[in-house]
């Protein structure tokens, strides 16, 4: 598994030092790269994990003056002014420019890989009381949001107060204006129609945040006799459809930013004002983020006229693909049911259900930033494979 270093050389006028494998594989590193990143204590300090090295003080041009091999697990590198560094074998290759190690590497760090789903959803489940108490669990319950979107806990106690308990279980939630937690029931003069009785088409929530939530949790505490069924739609999945079917559509929703506004009190006062494209799109056009909620859509729109029509036209064929049975996933939560999901991805919504002088239904909702979210999956990463 851990290979050693066969042969090492300078290369290109030392501005590139190839190291050559035992295996006869070849990697080649930058001298200007591998002068940043320097290991020694002078240029790195041991207890941040972080560069000491100051930028103004790096050569761009650098070149190596001599490089050794002082065993086969690492390489030594004098620098001009006889600085001299060393780097392990093991660092190296896990660091290696090629394609193929990069794309490794990117896997390991940020798990791209995506499960698109419709319909036909397995929705995942996992024991609340499971990925509380046994990291393996937690581990998987964080691999598959990643990778799924959704999963679904079981078995929380019909009470407030669980998602805080999940809060501290990966590190802490987000708080917004509505509260560290918020309470989704029928409201008095709700101050968002989430506190309503209403159906509630396809969103994705708080799209008026610059960042919005990455991650939303929705625990159920009451559910109503009729009504209130909960539909989530993999949001990426069809924006991949749009893309194929109009792709004038995909162009216009991930290029016009589209107004939300959201103003009232809760946890204090708020007057929230953002620009969002419903479809955030990386450098090849993937789509990245969802950022849809038509209730706190603006009615001002900050765009020329003659765009305003193809933009709606684009949005409904959208919102029509969203709604296609094809595509979207029905399920009714029963308390003590707590659904997380992929806020950026996922577009969830929920029946209506009937008004009256009880609250017949009750949720407690929270968020988490994919930031901690990722964080806490990687630590757990290291703790259970480590004790194997
Ligand atoms: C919300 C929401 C879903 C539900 O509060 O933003 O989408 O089932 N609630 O009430
Ligand atoms: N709530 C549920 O974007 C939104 O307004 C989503 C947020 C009120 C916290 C709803
Ligand atoms: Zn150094
Ligand atoms: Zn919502």
């Amino acid at each position: 598994m851990n290979l050693g270093i066969q042969k090492v050389e300078a290369l290109d006028d030392g501005h590139f030092v190839c190291v050559e494998w035992e295996d006869g594989s070849k990697s080649h590193y930058p001298c200007v790269w591998l002068r940043d990143n320097c290991q020694c204590p002078h240029c790195f300090l041991r207890s941040a994990r972080a560069r000491k090295l100051l930028f103004e003080d790096l050569d761009v041009n650098i070149m190596v003056k001599e490089v050794s091999m002082p065993d086969r697990k690492k390489i030594s590198i004098t620098w001009p002014d006889e600085h001299t560094s060393e780097y392990e074998a093991e660092w190296l290759k896990k660091r290696c420019f090629s394609e193929e190690a990069r794309a490794e590497m990117r896997e390991d760090l940020f798990l791209p890989e995506r499960h698109y789903w419709g319909l036909n959803l397995q929705l995942p489940k996992m024991p609340f009381e499971e990925i509380m108490y046994n990291d393996e669990s937690a581990y998987k319950w964080l691999c598959t949001l990643k990778k799924v979107g959704i999963v679904l806990l079981t078995g929380a106690a019909a009470r407030q107060g669980e998602l805080i308990k999940l809060g501290h279980r990966i590190g802490f939630l987000r708080l917004t204006f509505y509260g560290p937690t918020w309470q989704v029931q029928d409201k008095a003069d709700a101050n968002n129609v989430a506190y309503t009785t209403g159906k509630l088409c396809f969103h994705t929530d708080y799209p008026v945040l610059q960042h919005p939530p990455g991650v939303q949790f929705l625990h159920c505490i009451k559910q109503t006799d009729s009504g209130g069924e909960s539909e989530v739609v993999d949001g990426f999945h069809v924006c991949n459809k749009l893309k194929k079917q109009n792709p004038e559509a995909y162009q216009i929703l991930s290029s016009v930013a589209v107004d939300y506004t959201d103003v009232g009190v809760d946890f204090c006062d708020f007057a929230v004002q953002c620009k969002q494209r419903i479809i955030d799109v990386d450098s090849r056009g993937q789509a990245i983020r969802i950022n849809y909620n038509n209730a706190t859509r603006d009615t001002v729109f900050d765009i020329p006229a003659e765009k305003v029509r193809p933009f709606y036209a684009a949005l409904k064929e959208f919102d029509d693909l969203l709604n296609n049975a094809e595509h979207k996933f029905t399920y009714k939560l029963k308390p003590g049911e707590i659904l997380t999901f992929d806020n950026w991805r996922v577009l969830h919504g929920r029946q209506s259900y009937p008004s009256g002088p009880e609250v017949t239904r009750h949720l407690e909702g929270a968020y988490a930033d994919w930031d901690v979210v990722m964080s806490r999956l990687r630590l757990l990463r290291k703790r259970v494979l480590n004790r194997n």
